[in-house]
């Protein structure tokens, strides 16, 4: 990606876009998959980007994964053992959910280029994939779930936007497949975009859900640097999902939140009705 005046923009529509002034560009790919770049940023430290969109920075990313981990943890009728990451290749829900205490992660990432960019900039959220705990495979999420004999407790959808590579874990059938590989009590989540300007991901994943699950839900967090700053995950499960008391806090996730991010602003209930 070529740089304007060492500003790296990710573009929400022809008219608008966010801006993150940079110190220097770190590394700049085309994958069989997708373009990777990677830049220092002045205010955000370094920033991982996916065809021109924000995944991480060093700066806020504890929000997003906070968020995508601790919130379906507390859903599980017990602490879950168990999980598995689809996605997330950047290592940060591993990391949270080992923190977590479970015992035994599967994270299974399409491209091995996202790891190892990871593991050059991002150590300390790359480091989940040298513990025992977790078990890391370069492969197509969607044909894991169809032919794995592995269940969990918890299934976390850490993808990009639904347009290219992630589009078919936003859909129903992705979703029946999934049930097939829970345990009893399991939780499933996926982020669902900015309910502002992505209204068709919150859509596709809540529909989607709803066609296969029979407790779905959605809540919303402020993570700066994508767009809009406010951001949706959506929450599943065969079974009614009942909070468990919430004992631990992060940096961004405590009991107030836990509560607080389910009450959601009059827009985004009609979305999903
Ligand atoms: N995955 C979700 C990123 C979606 C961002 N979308 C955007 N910027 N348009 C984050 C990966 C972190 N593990």
């Amino acid at each position: 990606m070529k740089l304007i005046e060492n500003w790296f923009s990710e573009r929400y529509s022809d008219n608008l876009q966010l801006s993150f002034r940079v110190s220097d560009q770190l590394l700049s790919i085309k994958t069989d998959y997708q373009r990777i770049d990677l830049f220092d940023t002045y205010d955000f430290g370094k920033l991982l980007a996916i065809d021109g969109t924000v995944q991480l920075t060093e700066r806020d990313e504890f929000i997003y994964h906070e968020l995508i981990t601790m919130v379906p943890y507390h859903l599980t009728p017990k602490p879950p053992e168990n999980a598995l990451i689809i996605g997330g290749g950047d290592g940060g829900a591993a990391k949270r959910l080992l923190d977590l205490g479970l015992k035994h992660i599967v994270n299974v990432e399409i491209d091995d280029q996202v790891v190892e960019v990871s593991r050059r900039f991002f150590p300390s959220l790359s480091s989940a994939f040298s513990d025992a705990r977790v078990k890391l495979l370069i492969q197509d999420g969607i044909k894991y779930v169809k032919n794995t004999s592995e269940k969990f407790d918890l299934i976390i959808i850490d993808s990009t936007d639904p347009e290219g590579p992630a589009e078919g874990l936003f859909s129903k059938e992705f979703y029946m497949d999934t049930r097939r590989i829970m345990n009893d009590g399991a939780v499933i989540v996926s982020q669902s975009g900015s309910p502002f300007y992505q209204p068709k991901a919150i859509k596709l994943a809540y529909s989607g859900m709803k066609g296969v699950f029979n407790d779905v839900r959605v809540y919303t967090g402020f993570i700066p640097t994508y767009p809009s700053g406010f951001w949706s995950f959506t929450v599943a499960s065969p079974w009614p999902m009942k909070q468990r008391p919430v004992t631990t806090s992060g940096k961004y996730f405590n009991a107030d939140v836990m509560e607080g991010s389910f009450r959601l602003p009059q827009f985004v209930k009609e979305l999903i009705t």
